[in-house]
């Protein structure tokens, strides 16, 4: 059986010299905030200053995709990350609000190349929300700073390839 060496590409975990946005829901904001810190604690931990990173709020999760579009755009972030909670209430609003919002994060992502970490919880229950912002399942937001350094690096590694990939075959063409 042939046994190839494929190449192996990955983003590192060091955030030093990186820029991050975050943009935090303050619906919920007894959850958020939790994520928040976390998120921010990553990030520090992994070498990341605070002049590199910036915070925005908005009033619901649901004006995130629109905030972090804006945020891309500025070609200042490495990298993005939606903080927002959504708990599911009497009414189809829930539906509403996390499908526009996740399907909207998607698209700014895709639409700029600039990656937006998902950190939006989606949950049935205030507990459900609580055991994922630090109490029984870890802490979303944690993983959502470490998401967004690795997610930063992989970019800029991906672009860089590009970039000498696109000058080898310029370079192969003239010869
Ligand atoms: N926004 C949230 O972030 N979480 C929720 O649980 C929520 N609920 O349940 O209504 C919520 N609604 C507000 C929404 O995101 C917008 O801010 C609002 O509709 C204005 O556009």
């Amino acid at each position: 059986m042939a046994k190839i060496e494929a190449t192996q590409v990955s983003g590192g975990l060091s955030a030093t010299g990186m820029r991050f946005g975050i943009a935090v829901s303050r619906f919920n904001n007894f959850i958020t905030e939790r994520l928040l810190t976390a998120a921010l604690d990553a990030l520090e931990r992994a070498g990341a200053s605070g002049k590199g990173v910036d915070v925005v709020r908005v009033p619901g999760s649901f004006e995130l995709p629109l905030t972090c579009k804006k945020l891309a755009q500025t070609g200042k972030y490495d990298a993005l990350i939606a903080i927002g909670c959504v708990i599911r209430g009497e009414t189809a609003h829930y539906d509403y609000v996390c499908s526009e919002t996740s399907r909207g994060l998607q698209l700014a992502q895709m639409d700029t190349g600039v990656p937006v970490i998902f950190c939006v919880l989606t949950v049935d229950t205030l507990e459900q929300a609580i055991d994922r912002a630090g109490l029984k399942s870890g802490n979303k937001g944690f993983e959502s700073g470490l998401a967004a350094i690795e997610m930063g690096r992989l970019s800029k590694k991906l672009r860089s390839s590009a970039t000498t990939s696109d000058a080898t075959q310029k370079k192969a063409r003239r010869s």
